[in-house]
């Protein structure tokens, strides 16, 4: 079905769908490594691009692709690339656009091994980089050089929840010819839609609120145009980081359901940031939705919705954290987000462990940030939860 200028939810349901000729409902799973010609000439044109088809599962599958091109109709790009996981999609969007001498500007907050792939493992190709706090336009505006070819955002970024607006951003970019990358992990197409805004390139995390169930691990590029996106696709195809057949199919699956899980674990995220907000033990909160977020505005004009993502600093610190985290009962204490279930987890020595200590307080990673990612479950039974817990402190 052509559902190009259909719904959010319908192009959820049936973009890029693959149907078989037994008239399976679904996309089925193609677990194969390769598959075969009709004849020699049939394999040469295949590989020399004059026929359509399929060679080989690391440079195109029929499950892969169809997943793949689901998220670019969701995302309005040119074409989507599926990754093993959201750090194939990062390696794999810096080697492309990224060689010996370039520069890039990245949100100093971003998930902490997208900046230590740059800083050790790219830095050792003679790549440069500068962190910065990208939620201030100057900022962005002072760290471009001659050599500046890549602007990475995470917006919000993980863990600060700290937006950056991508419209401003991206026009001052393509001022000099920088080629604008956007995290998309936190938002999901469903709340913000990047390419919209002006920028080249979406990332996303599969892992988190796309495939939603905490099942898999996966990543997506989906790139604006042609040019571009063949050249990344070429990129990973050599490098290799492609997607499974299968982790594709439950990506597929999971997906179908984005806008109904987001709804409702937002719905639930702002009840308990309002909790949180008014709640004797909480030293500060960063929430979208909130009134009192710095850039609730932005997030307003943005973003078609705040998110479930919630960071909070409990008074007493870090070691009153601990006890937050070591009493609740209902939430998870594990990484990842972006799931149906609650998860609670602390950056500093977790996700964000691999960053030095200066470059985290510099970006805004303090060591009592606590992050809780708001799950769809009763949200009486996650307030409950909390309030269990904090009465521990
Ligand atoms: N980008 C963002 C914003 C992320 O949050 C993550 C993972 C990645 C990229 C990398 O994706 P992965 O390879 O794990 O699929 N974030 C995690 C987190 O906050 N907790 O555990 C993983």
């Amino acid at each position: 079905m052509n559902t190009k200028n259909k719904g959010f939810d319908t192009k959820l349901i049936h973009a890029g769908d693959f149907h078989d000729e037994f008239g399976s409902a679904v996309t089925p799973i193609y677990q194969t490594s390769t598959f075969s010609f009709k004849s020699a000439e049939h394999g040469a044109n295949l590989f020399a691009g004059k026929e359509q088809g399929f060679i080989y599962t690391r440079i195109g599958n029929p499950t892969i692709n169809a997943l793949e091109n689901k998220l670019a109709e969701l995302e309005n790009g040119f074409g989507g690339i599926a990754l093993a996981s959201g750090m194939a999609a990062v390696s794999t969007v810096y080697a492309a656009i990224l060689k010996t001498g370039d520069h890039m500007i990245s949100t100093g907050a971003v998930y902490g091994p997208s900046r230590a792939v740059m800083e050790s493992i790219f830095a050792d190709f003679g790549v440069q980089s500068t962190y910065t706090n990208t939620a201030v336009l100057e900022n962005i505006e002072k760290a471009i050089r001659p050599n500046t070819k890549m602007l990475y955002l995470e917006t919000p970024a993980n863990p600060t929840i700290e937006l950056t607006d991508i419209k401003a951003a991206c026009e001052i970019a393509h001022k000099h010819n920088i080629i604008v990358v956007v995290d998309n992990t936190f938002s999901s197409p469903y709340l913000q839609k990047p390419l919209n805004l002006g920028a080249d390139i979406v990332l996303h995390s599969l892992t988190k609120f796309i495939n939603g169930h905490a099942d898999i691990v996966g990543g997506a590029l989906i790139v604006k145009d042609e040019q571009l996106y063949k050249k990344v696709r070429k990129t990973m195809t050599y490098m290799g980081g492609n997607m499974d057949p299968h982790q594709a199919y439950l990506v597929i699956r999971g997906v179908k359901t984005l806008s109904i899980r987001i709804d409702r674990a937002q719905e639930n995220a702002m009840k308990v940031a309002e909790f949180l907000e008014n709640h004797p033990k909480i030293e500060w909160i960063k929430y979208p939705g909130l009134k009192s977020f710095p850039q609730h505005e932005l997030a307003k004009q943005q973003m078609t919705g705040f998110g479930s993502m919630i960071s909070f600093g409990v008074k007493g610190g870090y070691k009153a954290g601990i006890v937050l985290m070591n009493n609740v009962k209902l939430a998870l204490l594990a990484v990842s987000l972006g799931g149906v279930e609650s998860l609670i987890q602390h950056p500093a020595s977790m996700t964000h462990a691999g960053v030095s200590k200066e470059a985290r307080l510099e970006a805004g990673i303090t060591d009592e940030l606590v992050r809780y990612a708001v799950g769809i479950e009763t949200v009486e039974d996650i307030i409950e939860d909390l309030e269990q817990a904090l009465a521990k402190i």
